[in-house]
This record gives structure tokens, C-alpha cells and sequence, in this order.
């Protein structure tokens, strides 16, 4: 069973199952520094999602403040961390399978459909892209993972190029994991999730396209609650969850003002 407070307070995870591809597996262990870990402390101490019969990370975070977006815009694409911006803004981190929706969430949240490219074709590019947002916090799309024809060492590659990223940017304040709502859970996104708490690494869950219902196949609520439930399977308490549609806007102020709370709490913890 995982644990996200003994995995967030550096217990070992002791994972019961085989997974295919670990940070561990690969030699890849995370350490953070100790502003990062009081950083990750207080967001896992910080939420508080509707009731679902699930058991959520309980988080008492600030009101949000400052959630509204007056200003985006690009700053510039990095393939090592160490030519990203400096870090000194908050910054939050989208991931998940390529064609999840990244880029259309960004452009969402932004209100700014031309910030970055949607494709209907997976991207190749290995780039993480820095968004600037009303002049004081980072938005960063990085590399989507879980190519259809990808094989093993794609996600090696994968894991190798972004843990780089999560170990060593001290400002990264949360990961928004994306999960595709519009078809069934996908194991390779559960191993995301794994290797996220794996690494310390704050993270919520953001499902994409719940507009998008497919034909003939189970209902986006019902592959939301089967993803959920495969992970209570291992997890004690879920991460915070949030359902959007870049399409409708769904789920959008939510998000942005769970953001703003967390901006806030990043605030108060680096000025202490
Ligand atoms: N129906 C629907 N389609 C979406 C949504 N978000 C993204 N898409 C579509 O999914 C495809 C991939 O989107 P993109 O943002 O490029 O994904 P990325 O590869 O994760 O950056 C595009 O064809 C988008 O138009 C959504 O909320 N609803
Ligand atoms: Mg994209």
C-alpha cells in the first residue's frame, strides 16, 4: 500500500508489485534539498475535494488570491534543466502522455489559444517549455511520455531527461498530472503517478477531454472512477483530483485557483 505522507516524509516505498520501469530500476534515486523537502511537506499538508467515497490527501490551503490570467507569455524551450530560466518564480510542471492535452490546457488556462502548438500528431521534441504568467510564475510543458509505438528504452529515455528536471528545480511547487478521462485507465499513467510520490514529488491529477465521449465505450466518469480506484488499490490517499475540458473551459477556475493557493503557500514557505 502506498503511503503519500511516509513517501512525501522520505520513507522508502515499498512497493509490493512489479513495476516494469522505476527510478530505482534504473538507478535514478531522487534526493531533494531541504528547502525542497519543507516545500513539499506543507503542499502535501495543504486539499479538499468534493466527496466521492474516495479517501483524498486532506491539504488546508490559503484562499486563492490572485487567480486570474491578465498575461502569458512564452519565455523559451530548454533540452537540459540547466539552460532553463532561472528559478526564481513558482513554477508548475505539466506532464502526461502525448495527445493528452497539454498544450490545449495551457492555451485554456491562459485564455491565450495561439501560447502553445496543439497537434493531433504524438510531438517527438524533447523540450522543456517555459510560459511566463502575469510577469511572476512559470507554467512548463515538458515532454509527453507513453508514445503508442514507443518500446522500453523511449521510456527510459523518458524518465532519464525529466527526472533531471523534477530532482533539481528547487522552485517547482506541484506537477499537474495529466490523465485522458475519454478512455479506460492506461497502467503507464498509474506508473507516472507511482514514480512521482516515488521521487517526492507534489503532484495532482488533472483528467483531460471530459467533453469527449467516445462512442461505444465506458463513460469518462467511469474511466476517472476506474483510474481512481486502481490507485486506492495501492494508495492510501488519493492526490487532488480535477476534471477539465479545454474545449468548455470545465474544471479551468478550479484549477487556476488551486494553482493560486499553491502559489500562496510557496509564498509564505520561502519567506520564512
Ligand atoms: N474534445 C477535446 N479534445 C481535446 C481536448 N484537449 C485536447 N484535445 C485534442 O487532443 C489533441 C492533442 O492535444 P494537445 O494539446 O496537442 O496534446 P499534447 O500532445 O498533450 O500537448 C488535439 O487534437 C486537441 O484538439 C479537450 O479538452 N477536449
Ligand atoms: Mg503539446
Amino acid at each position: 500500500m502506498h503511503n503519500m505522507a511516509a513517501l512525501h516524509c522520505g520513507t522508502p516505498a515499498c512497493l509490493s508489485r512489479a513495476v516494469p520501469i522505476t527510478p530505482q530500476s534504473l538507478g535514478l534515486s531522487c534526493s531533494r534539498s531541504q528547502h525542497s523537502r519543507r516545500l513539499r511537506a506543507a503542499v502535501r499538508t495543504a486539499a479538499a475535494p468534493p466527496y466521492d467515497g474516495f479517501q483524498y490527501m486532506q491539504l488546508d490551503l490559503p484562499p486563492p488570491l490572485f487567480s486570474n490570467v491578465r498575461k502569458s507569455a512564452f519565455v523559451k524551450s530548454s533540452t537540459r534543466v540547466v539552460d532553463c530560466p532561472p528559478d526564481a518564480l513558482p513554477e508548475f510542471a505539466l506532464i502526461g502522455r502525448s495527445n493528452v492535452g497539454k498544450s490545449s490546457l495551457l492555451n485554456s488556462l491562459t485564455s491565450n489559444d495561439r501560447l502553445a502548438k496543439v497537434s493531433r500528431e504524438p510531438g517527438l521534441t524533447k523540450l522543456i517549455n517555459h510560459y511566463i504568467i502575469n510577469d511572476n510564475w512559470h507554467l512548463v510543458d515538458l515532454p509527453g511520455y507513453g508514445f503508442a509505438k514507443a518500446g522500453k528504452n523511449n521510456r527510459e529515455e523518458w524518465l532519464r531527461f525529466t527526472k533531471d528536471y523534477f530532482i533539481s528545480r528547487e522552485n517547482l511547487v506541484s506537477v499537474l498530472l495529466l490523465v485522458d478521462s475519454s478512455v479506460p485507465p492506461q497502467p503507464v499513467d498509474k506508473q507516472c503517478a507511482d514514480w512521482l510520490a516515488e521521487c517526492e514529488v507534489p503532484f495532482c491529477i488533472v483528467f483531460t477531454k471530459i467533453d469527449n465521449r467516445k462512442r461505444d465505450m465506458p463513460t469518462n466518469a467511469q474511466n476517472i472512477r476506474a483510474f481512481k480506484q486502481a490507485m486506492a488499490e495501492e494508495w492510501e490517499e488519493l492526490p487532488r483530483c480535477f476534471e477539465t475540458s479545454s474545449r468548455t473551459g470545465a474544471g479551468k477556475s478550479e484549477l487556476l485557483g488551486y494553482i493560486a493557493s499553491l502559489r500562496e503557500m510557496h509564498l509564505r514557505s520561502s519567506t520564512k
